[in-house]
């Protein structure tokens, strides 16, 4: 078996407390040995190249500190001002800078040049996410031949949006590099494929190979999941128990509802407070019955936009207590601060109702969790997001437009009424899919078609 470099903006093994998906990009990485490498999250006064490789939990991770400049242009500039907001549909806010552009060429051609001596002729090289779009093309340049592929976290956004970006052809024909590129949906992948046929006359025959002029490479829709089995053990821990009855006794019999979301302005949390709003006026039988926890722990807080949706979120908290609230009642809780997993599961244990209401995400991995941590005798109600990449394997959720306050508020309407038979019924059919498609699968599924053992394309065994 092929050892396997992974390579991503962060690097986080050592298991069950930083999530799904650093639990099984490192067990990857104990299966086919090799290396996990990206920034480390520090700064340097000069850039030096210098590697620090430290051995955690069984898996080998090598990282590098970053410049300020590196810092500023790269990652809090064209990662996050440029291509987080676009790529969720978001040109009002996406901010397109040359400076910031160069910035994530040169951090990229600083990886390369990094990386470049830990690849071995025979490594696998998977590379992750947005903030690495041109990295093959650099390990490429400097005469790397191994099979090196990219997997994408987020959407990919429909070509006219795309077209926005001054740099959207050169970023495009620079993952042609790769020899295989994986989305979470079929959706974002014939996003990619319009804009690849559009303007650079590719062709992509139907098991997802993509044909352009000399190269071609092979596409696949390959959903990431969570790790049910960890997930369904920390619900049952200790402290997901604590948790369970404090929330219980916190909402002495009211029907708790909770969101948990970064702090993101695609996660549809304003969206999200005034469908809950409109439920309060609607449903007047209803108040006072319900309480919505939110959980939003602040992220990116260097980026005025997320400045911006914090303190818009706080103001609309407050006006929505402040007009609905009584003596004994709030009607949000809403909460700025992270917890642990465990004490998470309890959470979602605890409440009723699940509200994940993105506007737009590649995935979303709350809504699985969400599910994996439910009681099967007395499960709650997932509420979930149209626009969501999850509502693809997910349509025994409630699915809603979160655009729209009037679904979201009939959606809480009925799963707070819903007969415990349907909710078990529908729980079960989700359950079993996220426990199917867990994240084990995926890493599984990516690297195998890397290696090119499996030549049926992920999408084949989604459901629809
Ligand atoms: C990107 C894509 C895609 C949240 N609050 C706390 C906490 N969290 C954890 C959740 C979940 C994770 O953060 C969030 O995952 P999502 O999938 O919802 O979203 P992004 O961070 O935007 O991730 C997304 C994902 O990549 C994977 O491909 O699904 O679409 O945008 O695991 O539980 N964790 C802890 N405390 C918190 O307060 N410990």
């Amino acid at each position: 078996m092929s050892r396997l470099i992974v390579i991503s903006n962060r690097v986080s093994a050592g298991g069950g407390a930083q999530g799904g998906l650093a639990v099984a990009l490192s067990a990857a990485l104990r299966e086919h040995g090799g290396i996990w490498f990206g920034w480390s999250g520090n700064e340097t006064s000069e850039f030096t190249g210098h590697i620090n490789m430290e051995r955690v939990d069984g898996v080998t991770t090598a990282t590098v500190d970053l410049e300020e400049q590196d810092i500023e242009e790269y990652y809090d500039g064209y990662a996050n001002r440029t291509l987080w907001p676009l790529f969720h549909y978001r040109i009002d806010l996406a901010e397109y800078e040359r400076s910031f552009a160069d910035g994530y060429k040169r951090a990229n051609e600083r990886f390369a040049e990094t990386a470049l001596p830990l690849i071995e002729p025979d490594d696998l090289v998977w590379v992750q996410d947005y903030h690495m779009f041109p990295l093959g093309k650099e390990l490429r340049s400097r005469g790397v031949e191994n099979r090196i592929g990219f997997f994408l976290h987020i959407p990919w956004p429909p070509r006219r949006l795309l077209a926005t970006l001054p740099e959207a052809r050169a970023l495009t024909e620079g993952l042609l590099a790769y020899d295989l590129i994986g989305f979470h949906t079929e959706e974002w992948l014939q996003s990619f494929c319009d804009y690849v046929s559009h303007e650079l006359g590719g062709t992509v025959d139907d098991d997802g190979w993509l044909t352009v002029g000399e190269r071609r490479l092979r596409l696949i829709a390959c959903p990431v999941g969570i790790d049910a089995k960890e997930f369904a053990a920390l619900a049952a821990s200790e402290k997901a128990r604590e948790t369970y009855e404090r929330v219980r006794v916190s909402a002495v019999g009211r029907t708790m509802i909770v969101g948990v979301d970064r702090l993101d302005y695609s996660k549809g949390l304003e969206e999200r407070f005034l469908g809950y709003e409109r439920f309060l006026v609607e449903h007047p039988e209803e108040r006072k019955e319900v309480t919505l926890l939110q959980i939003a722990p602040p992220s990116r807080g260097t980026v005025d936009s997320y400045q911006r949706i914090r303190s818009t979120l706080e103001g609309l908290a407050g006006r929505i207590n402040g007009a609905h609230a009584g003596l004994d009642w709030v009607p949000i809780r809403y909460v700025n601060q992270g917890y642990t997993r465990d004490l998470l599961a309890g959470v979602y244990r605890a409440s009723k109702v699940g509200l994940v209401t993105p506007l737009r995400d590649g995935m979303n991995l709350v809504a699985k969790e969400y599910v994996a941590a439910q009681d099967p005798a007395d499960p709650g109600v997932l509420i979930l997001s149209r626009f969501a990449g999850a509502a693809d394997q997910m349509p025994e959720a409630l699915l809603v437009n979160p655009h729209s306050a009037e679904e979201i508020s009939d959606a809480l309407s009925r799963a707070i009424t819903m007969p415990r038979e349907e909710r078990i019924q529908r729980w079960r059919r989700l359950m079993n899919g996220v426990e199917e498609h867990d994240v084990m699968w995926w890493s599984k599924r990516f690297t195998d078609a890397l290696q090119d053992r499996h030549e049926q394309a992920c999408g084949s065994v989604l459901r629809n």
